[in-house]
């Protein structure tokens, strides 16, 4: 790391608070933050660890109109959720604040005022959409219509839920307010705008000269922001919540989101620290690190510091800007729209006791430089063969023994072999390692150097088999726990980042404080140390909790696809081209009965029909047996095409065809008269 900096602030991305937080932004987030600020604690730096919700925006006022409330009632009830699955997960920020607080109104008012006073904004007029019913502007999602693409008719004005299209409200046919229902018109409205083109080359020479070290995916989605021409940012909103645009004449309007959201870091730090916040936003000795998900790139890299740059004063910059790719559930990506996510709130209450499962199997799967995927297979197999098997069992072999033959005190350590020196010897390198990659932000890779150490020890401990050497050599027995405990004492602080809750309850097995310099040295816990119970560190999870979590997705999934086969149903053919009446009189349509059914052998969709069609008997073979069974077909009453040509099908003459009503999902019904009929009757 840097030396020049004397201190880090780390700030993590503010979770909308229009909904609870899910796996997706633990792992690309908070997550690899919070390992982050773990560790330079340990390693006694001074940090400032900063978040808190992002209580303003659009969704935030839908979400609300939908649930008949206020949008203050949603961001207190999600505020909370949010805050305390932090805290269940170990994530402590120093401060979680809100951008609701009257420290953050006055915070965010200043910062544009002080813009909008130095002539660092310009005015554009616009036409945007209105609602002549409501009196009111409207954003893109509270228009509604129907998308130009797919036809789903509750498409919003930007985007199309159901075909993943990105559209504007222009696009959208017979478009509709969502607030009244009044077909919106198009009405004058002046915005405020920064012009980031103006920051451009400072912007290149600041990153894409200055910061090569950035992650690549970040660095390329900067650069060909950059490479694409940047364009002036509106930063004002004609909407009802948020915080008002300070100045005259701007009535009605608002900062835009993601204008005063970034600011609610500085004015987060400020309400905890009013007297000191500076010396945290505007030293060069400080270090600014922001994590966020890939989503958030261009507002953390752009427009965020070009923000920053305008309002002068001594800010600091990001050093770095860790963004994550993002997390799938199962193969598919992430939905909170259609509930499909894990989230964080119902993980702690489904499986007590196993926030470090979670934490371990997200870093191990981070989603670091490219897409990846979380399973519960796999997360059953994390926690039952690495933790449970591997750390867990190696410290839980070297608790129990060493209270076994040595009460309970840490033996001492004789004579060295060789296979205790290269046990040995692994640490330190390990170490080194996992310094590399969390100063990288490299954090899967420091989790398997962590993981390196547990297998080292349960590899030791496997290979001496003290539990055998006890019955012959005390003296060696000892040695060998020893040893074991002093990588035990190395996994309480390699893990401490990772597993924080399984490393103070390993700490206090060893009951000893532990910190990062001693890791890897010899002899951490001296001989005749008195150790604490030893109790498992981790307990395996079985089947039936993977099972529970799996029904539910499938549930979910069974539901988006009977939706969709719905939907696919309603889809109506167009009318064929037009015939005349002889073409049609020649048809001859007439009701039959079904007098036999049976499969056709070695064939899915064919039923052989034997019926009366009032005028003979006879065979027609029928593709429906993907929806009738032979059973359901006898006795019943249907139509027919008599006079169709025979043909062969499976070598058997059908003569005529079964009219069916052919759905749109492909599905079909056959056509039977609303009354019994005789058969024969004739159909025109
Ligand atoms: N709330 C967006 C998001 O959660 C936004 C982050 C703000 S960080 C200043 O993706
Ligand atoms: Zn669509």
């Amino acid at each position: 790391m840097d030396k020049q900096f004397k201190r880090t602030l780390v700030t993590c991305a503010l979770p909308y608070a229009n909904g609870p937080i899910h796996i997706g932004h633990l792992a690309g987030v908070y997550v690899p933050a919070d390992i982050y600020v773990r560790y330079l604690r340990m390693r006694g730096k001074e940090v400032l660890y900063v978040c808190g919700s992002d209580e303003h925006g659009v969704p935030i006022t839908i979400k609300a109109r939908q649930q008949g409330c206020s949008p203050q009632d949603i961001v207190d009830r999600y505020h909370g959720i949010i805050k305390d699955s932090f805290e269940g997960l170990g994530i402590h920020f120093d401060i979680y604040g809100r951008t609701s607080s009257k420290v953050h109104a006055d915070t965010s008012s200043e910062f544009f005022r002080r813009l909008y006073d130095a002539g660092k904004f310009i005015t554009k007029e616009s036409e945007q959409y209105y609602d002549p019913e409501a009196k009111t502007f409207l954003a893109d999602r509270y228009i509604v219509g129907t998308c130009p693409k797919c036809g789903n008719e509750g498409a919003y004005g930007d985007q199309c839920e159901k075909c993943g299209s990105t559209l504007s409200p222009e696009e959208l046919i017979n478009p509709k307010s969502k607030l009244s229902g009044a077909a919106p018109v198009k009405k004058k409205t002046t915005h405020w705008y920064l012009p980031l083109q103006d920051y451009e080359p400072w912007l290149r020479e600041w990153i894409l000269e200055g910061h090569t070290e950035w992650r690549s995916n970040v660095y390329g989605q900067v650069k060909s922001w950059l490479d694409g021409g940047l364009q002036p940012r509106a930063v004002t909103r004609d909407l009802d919540w948020g915080v008002p645009v300070p100045v005259e004449g701007a009535e009605g309007k608002v900062l835009y989101v993601w204008f005063d959201a970034p600011i609610g870091y500085i004015s987060n730090t400020k309400e905890l620290l009013p007297d000191s916040w500076e010396k945290w936003w505007k030293s060069p000795d400080t270090r600014l690190i922001h994590f966020i998900g890939k989503d958030n790139i261009v507002f953390h890299c752009i427009v965020f510091p070009s923000m920053l740059k305008a309002y002068g004063d001594g800010f600091i910059l990001p050093d770095n800007v860790p963004a994550n790719e993002f997390l799938n559930l199962e193969g598919d990506k992430i939905s909170t729209s259609r509930g499909w996510a894990v989230w964080a709130h119902e993980y702690l209450q489904d499986f007590p006791g196993k926030e470090d499962v979670l934490r371990y199997v997200l870093t191990a799967n981070a989603p670091e430089t490219k897409d990846n995927d979380f399973s519960w297979k796999d997360f059953q197999q994390r926690n039952n063969s690495e933790l449970v098997a591997i750390f867990g069992n190696f410290v839980n072999r070297a608790m129990v023994l060493t209270h076994k033959y040595f009460d309970g005190k840490v033996p001492p350590c004789g004579t060295l072999e060789d296979i205790d020196r290269e046990a040995l010897a692994e640490i330190p390198a390990l170490k080194a390692s996992m310094e590399r990659n969390l100063e990288g932000f490299r954090f899967r890779e420091a989790l398997k150097d962590a993981m390196g150490i547990a297998r080292v020890g349960n590899k030791y401990i496997s290979d001496t088999e003290p539990w055998k050497v006890a019955k012959t050599d005390l003296d060696r027995t000892a040695t060998i726990l020893n040893l074991s405990l002093q990588i035990c004492a190395d996994l309480a602080i390699a893990f401490e980042p990772f597993t924080p809750f399984a490393a103070k309850r390993l700490r206090e097995m060893l009951g000893s404080p532990l910190d990062w310099e001693v890791l890897g040295r010899p002899q951490i816990l001296p001989a005749g140390h008195v150790l604490g119970a030893a109790e498992l560190l981790f307990a395996k999870i079985e089947d039936d909790a993977i099972d529970r979590q799996l029904a539910r997705l499938d549930a979910i999934r069974a539901e988006r696809e009977a939706a969709a086969k719905a939907e696919a149903a309603k889809q109506v053919a167009p009318q064929k081209d037009g015939c005349t009446f002889d073409e049609f009189e020649k048809m001859d349509i007439r009701t039959a009965t079904v007098l036999e059914a049976e499969r056709v052998p070695k064939t899915d969709k064919l039923l052989k029909l034997t019926i009366d069609t009032g005028i003979d008997r006879r065979v027609i073979v029928s593709g429906i047996a993907e929806y009738y069974s032979p059973e359901a077909m006898v006795g019943r009453q249907i139509c027919i095409l008599a006079n169709l040509q025979p043909r062969t099908i499976r070598g058997i003459e059908s003569k005529g065809m079964i009219l069916m009503a052919k759905q749109g999902d492909g599905s079909m019904r056959f056509i039977t008269p609303e009354e019994a009929v005789c058969n024969g009757a004739q159909i025109g």
